[in-house]
Formats: structure tokens, C-alpha cells, sequence
């Protein structure tokens, strides 16, 4: 791989997001056929400290024949807060949805746990929604309301507050099936380059509403501050493919 990755960060991390991370990278071992992708300007473990407080990152990154970016970040703020965030970019050539999820958590309690697959021209395809129409159907105890930004998300996106170790099981388990559901149908899904600038300007849109998320940017800015967390929202964790 392009940027070994310190292991360390994730052996500290709360359990859920430690199991998560691992479940990730198996499953997409065990389905797409990953090559290295290499961040710019070394953006792959990076150290922060602002205000007095650290701020520490580790990305890892693949691109496959489907997708531009596969990507997962583990990182942790000071020794109260830590994250997951995966998103798997498609190239503009698919007409796949995005695969997005989120951790975070700190002092053994995780308080947000959100996974979808988000649409970006229209509805989600067929494949998709008679398989997640067909799951049997789960309830957590706390279920969370979206913030305003969030009409990307599809009809299938969860976002609640577990509230045990087994609704912290349960919920791993459903983002697992989320991604296995998409990487199946991923490879299974032809080219469509004449949709090129129709899914590209889907995956802006989705891209520039992740962007306006307060609590993400805040917590960069506090580390690092202002551009750099621009900097870092804008071409780390929701860039674009080139048009
Ligand atoms: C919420 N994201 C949050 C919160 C923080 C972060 C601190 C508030 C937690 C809470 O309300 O309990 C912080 N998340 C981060 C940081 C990174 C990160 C710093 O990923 C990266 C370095 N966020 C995503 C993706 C989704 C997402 C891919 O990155 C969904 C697919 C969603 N995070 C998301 C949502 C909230 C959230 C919907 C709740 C926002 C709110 O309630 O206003």
C-alpha cells in the first residue's frame, strides 16, 4: 500500500468504532478489488493542536475499478472524542449511490451513529431498495432527528444514539450490511458515461451539503483552524472528481 498505516490510533478507540473499522476493511476486501490512492500533499496521518486541544487523524484510502475513493478516517480529540467516518466514492461513470457512515463518540458512550446510502440522480436503484425494503426490520431505542442539511439522505438512513454494547452490535452489523448490499451491487452495475455530468453534478450537491456540517467543521477548526478545516472538508473528506 501507498501509506502504511499506524495501527495505533485504532487500538485506543472505543470499541464500537474499533469493530467497525475492522469489519470495513474486510468487507471490502472480500468484494472490490482494491489498488492504492494516495491523498494530497500526505494528508494521511496528521497531528493537530489548537486551543490546547489534539488532534490526531489517520486516513486510509483505495480506488477500485467502481470507485474513485474508497475512504475510512479514524481520528481522536484529546482523549474525549472519537470518530468513524467512511464514504465511498463512485466514479462518475456508475450511477451508484453514496455509501456514507459516521461514529462519534467519547468517554465510553457513542452519541451519533448514522449510515446511509444516498442517492445522487433521483431514487435509489431498483437492486438497492427491494434489498433494504426486504431486511427485517430493527429499532434501536434512541433514534435521532436529521439536521436540516440532511436531504441527501435516503429513506434507509439510520442515525440514532445506541444505547448498549448489544444495540452497538446490531448497529455494526446493519452498516455491514448496508456496504455488502453495496459492493455487490456496485460490481454488478454496467457504465453509464453518458451520465457522466448528470452524476457528477449529484455528487456535488451531496458533497455541498456534508459541507455544511457545523459539528464536523467545528471540531477541525478548533484543532487546526479556519482554512485548514476548509481546506480539509473540501478536498479530504467531500471533494469532487474532476469535471
Ligand atoms: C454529527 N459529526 C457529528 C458530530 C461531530 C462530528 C462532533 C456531533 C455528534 C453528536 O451530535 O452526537 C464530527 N465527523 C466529525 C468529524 C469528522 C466526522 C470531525 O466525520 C471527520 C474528521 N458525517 C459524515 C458522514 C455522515 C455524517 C459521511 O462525515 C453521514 C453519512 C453525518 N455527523 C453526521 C450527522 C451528524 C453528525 C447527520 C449530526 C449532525 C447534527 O445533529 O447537527
Amino acid at each position: 500500500m501507498a501509506t502504511p498505516v499506524p495501527t495505533s490510533l485504532r487500538e485506543q478507540q472505543h470499541p464500537m468504532i474499533r469493530g467497525l473499522a475492522d469489519r470495513i476493511e474486510a468487507t471490502w476486501q472480500q468484494y472490490l478489488d482494491l489498488s492504492p490512492y494516495s491523498l494530497p500533499d500526505d494528508l494521511g496521518y496528521i497531528e493537530g493542536r489548537l486551543e490546547g486541544e489534539r488532534l490526531t487523524i489517520e486516513n486510509q484510502c483505495y480506488q477500485t475499478p467502481q470507485f474513485r475513493k474508497l475512504h475510512l478516517e479514524l481520528a481522536r480529540v484529546g482523549a474525549n472524542l472519537d470518530i468513524l467516518h467512511c464514504v465511498m466514492f463512485p466514479r462518475p461513470e456508475y450511477d451508484l449511490p453514496m455509501f456514507g457512515c459516521d461514529l462519534v463518540g467519547g468517554r465510553g458512550q457513542i452519541s451519533a451513529a448514522i449510515i446511509d446510502l444516498s442517492p445522487v440522480t433521483g431514487a435509489l436503484p431498483e437492486g438497492y431498495s427491494e434489498a433494504l425494503e426486504a431486511l427485517p426490520s430493527q429499532s434501536f431505542a434512541e433514534e435521532r432527528d436529521l439536521p436540516g442539511w440532511g436531504t441527501i439522505f435516503s429513506p434507509y438512513c439510520r442515525f440514532i444514539r445506541p444505547t448498549s454494547p448489544e444495540e452497538e452490535e446490531a448497529f455494526v452489523g446493519l452498516i455491514v450490511t448496508y456496504l455488502a448490499l453495496h459492493c455487490q451491487q456496485a460490481i454488478a452495475t454496467p457504465a453509464t458515461p453518458g451520465q457522466r455530468e448528470h452524476i457528477l453534478a449529484g455528487q456535488r450537491h451531496y458533497c455541498e451539503q456534508q459541507q455544511k456540517n457545523d459539528k464536523t467543521r467545528r471540531v477541525l477548526e478548533k484543532a487546526f483552524g479556519q482554512a485548514w478545516a476548509d481546506r480539509y472538508m473540501t478536498t479530504v473528506l467531500f471533494d469532487l472528481a474532476e469535471a
